[in-house]
């Protein structure tokens, strides 16, 4: 299992800059995660559960920006179609080399190719369940239609895409309000005002949401046939679409 080191990078009162997935970083994902993210231990599961669904014989699952692992490992422990490879990719050489390092003692029998590479880089083909758990928001907004353009195509028919993102609201009030409630969220969860604030400023620019209605539109515009938010909480939100 991942190690779940506390998440203190944003209590010093060093000059914020930009976020970035480096080793300090990497070293406390797990709990940076769960402790900022309302439903991500949901969201993990889930996507097992819908790997163990939709996955097919002799096909691959792919999991984008997949970090220390997570959803592979849940795709891992539940799909149950014979001859199936999970592709795992992320740029982050810390997170893949801590990656590797879980998966070397996770003894299942589904082989895990890891790749340390920039999903827009990726070739993706005979897919059955494509995963992309908040990491559509990193990608540059003008290369995400063609990403999911090109995980359309290489998906099967019947196959699914389940894509996570924090979400931005057009109603002013609401999306006020979602970001304050997430910001009690982080403190409930042991964050100080300071730190949310430090983070907030960290993570500007470099994590950015789109509205429900954005995902959906490009999402029906690659082609895929049906589409659902099944998930939501806040500004956070998982959606699924089948080919
Ligand atoms: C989880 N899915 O635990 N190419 C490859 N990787 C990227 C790119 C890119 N262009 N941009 C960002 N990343 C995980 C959580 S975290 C979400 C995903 C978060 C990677 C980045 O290095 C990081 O590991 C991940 O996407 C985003 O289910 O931190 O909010």
């Amino acid at each position: 299992m991942t190690t779940r080191a506390k998440d203190t990078i944003y209590r010093n009162n060093d000059p914020v800059s930009a976020f970035v997935f480096d080793d300090k970083v990497a070293d406390v994902f797990t709990d940076m995660i769960n402790r900022s993210v309302p439903g991500y231990s949901t969201i993990i599961a889930m996507i097992g559960t819908l790997a163990e669904r939709y996955a097919q014989d002799d096909s691959l699952c792919y999991d984008l920006g997949c970090s220390l692992g997570a959803a592979t490992l849940a795709m891992r422990a539940n799909i149950k179609a014979k001859g199936c490879w999970i592709v795992a990719v992320d740029n982050s050489a810390p997170m893949i080399d801590r990656f590797q390092q879980v998966l070397n003692k996770d003894k299942r029998s589904i082989p895990v190719q890891l790749q340390c590479a920039d999903i827009s880089d990726v070739d993706i083909g005979n897919a059955s369940v494509v995963v992309l758990n908040f990491t559509l928001q990193f990608v540059a907004q003008q290369k995400r239609a063609e990403l999911i353009r090109r995980i359309y195509d290489g998906l099967r028919p019947g196959g699914m895409l389940i894509l996570s993102e924090k979400i931005h609201f057009e109603d002013a009030e609401l999306n006020t309000l979602f970001i304050d409630l997430h910001h009690r969220f982080k403190e409930q969860n042991g964050y100080s005002q300071t730190e949310i604030s430090r983070k907030r400023a960290a993570i500007e620019n470099v994590l950015v949401p789109e509205t429900l209605r954005a995902h959906e539109s490009r999402i029906r515009a690659a082609g895929f046939a049906s589409f659902a938010v099944w998930f939501q909480c806040f500004n956070f939100a998982s959606m699924v679409a089948v080919k």
